[in-house]
């Protein structure tokens, strides 16, 4: 399959252009990564629509709709709002946020990750825990959410791409996750990785571009800042594959990227840990990820931002707007700047 001459379909309907396709994977050359089996998955292809498809279609849609059933998921405990967290702009619609996802693992377009999401298997699901810790051990995942609170926050997230959204999400915050597992004093890091299935996610076959699993990390200040998230469930109900289920973190002050999806390792370190994006494209992704308005990315502007669903712009604020909470944390630190 010559992937350069298909055009790439997307969840809206739209066909993007070929050329913005082509450019993506020029970027993405000049990075140094190999792209060559980058695989799409079949229901991509945007030419003729078979009855086939448009079955498929139809029943990816079922499929989102069942996403966002409040009944659908894992174990998930509600927990009520906590009215610290507000925002300056409404809530991104659900929709609009379950159907515009950077998942990697299974493709990097955006609108096709929902759909692509529904092979992976979330249940029973465990988190290995591991490191400098007091007991390292396997978790259940619904033994760690019956165990410890959770609670709804509105948080902001912004995407180094430069698009945003503002959704409600459910989580446990990670300091109480901390204060249950008991970390060394040893523990200078978090390190944090995502499955690695090439059987339930395209993205991650044989060949594909990327150095699978996706790992993250972080000090263990920022581990234990208030805003760190363990997120179980957003609008209401349990996360849907495509935002990251069962668990993932949510670090609204960084760059989306920091904030890794479906954990399957929780390890506590001495050394600072090597991260996904930073190892793959030193130059434009950094360790620490602090939204910052007037550090462009080399190749655009991070100085605003575009929101989803609404497409409407706004200034981007320094750590995202959460700077009282966080600027403790990089006292004396100029690199996370
Ligand atoms: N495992 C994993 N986690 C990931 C990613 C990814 O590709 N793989 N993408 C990141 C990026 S770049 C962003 S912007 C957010 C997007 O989260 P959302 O799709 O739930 O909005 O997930 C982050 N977490
Ligand atoms: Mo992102």
């Amino acid at each position: 399959m010559n992937i350069h001459k298909r055009r790439i379909w997307d969840a809206d309907g739209r066909c993007t252009s070929e050329q913005a396709y082509v450019s993506r994977r020029r970027f993405l050359g000049n990075a140094g990564v190999a792209v060559g089996g980058l695989t799409l998955s079949g229901v991509l292809g945007c030419d003729q629509k078979s009855s086939a498809e448009v079955a498929r279609l139809a029943s990816a849609e079922k499929a989102l709709e069942a996403s966002m059933n409040p009944q659908s998921g894992n174990a998930f405990v509600r927990g009520e709002r906590n009215p610290r967290y507000t925002l300056d702009r409404p809530l991104t619609g659900e929709k609009a946020a379950a159907t515009y996802n950077n998942f990697y693992e299974f493709t990097m377009s955006k609108h096709g990750v929902w759909r692509l999401a529904q092979s992976l298997k979330t249940h029973p699901w465990t988190i290995e825990l591991a490191g400098e810790v007091k007991q390292p051990r396997t978790l259940d995942f619904d033994e760690i959410v019956k165990k410890l609170p959770s609670e709804e926050r509105l948080y902001r997230l912004r995407c180094v791409e430069a698009w945003s959204m503002a959704v409600p999400w459910m989580g446990i915050p990670f300091k109480a996750f901390m204060d249950w597992v008991e970390p060394t004093s040893h523990a200078k890091y978090v390190r944090f990785v995502t499955f690695n299935r090439p059987k339930e996610a395209v993205g991650q076959a044989p060949g594909t571009a990327w150095n699978w699993p996706y790992f993250e990390g972080l000090t263990i200040a920022e581990a234990a800042n208030e805003l760190t998230l363990l997120a179980t469930g957003i609008y209401g109900h349990a996360l849907p594959k495509q935002h990251g289920a069962p668990v993932r973190m949510v670090l609204p002050w960084k760059y989306g990227y920091k904030s890794i999806k479906s954990l399957v390792k929780i390890e506590f370190v001495r050394e600072k840990p090597h991260t996904f994006w930073n190892d793959a494209v030193p130059a434009e992704y950094g360790f620490y990820a602090n939204v910052n308005p007037k550090k462009p990315h080399p190749r655009w502007s991070q100085a605003t931002e575009r929101m989803l669903e609404t497409s409407g712009k706004r200034p981007t604020l320094p750590y995202n707007g959460y700077g009282e909470f966080v600027h403790d944390l990089y006292k004396g630190t100029p690199e996370a700047a």
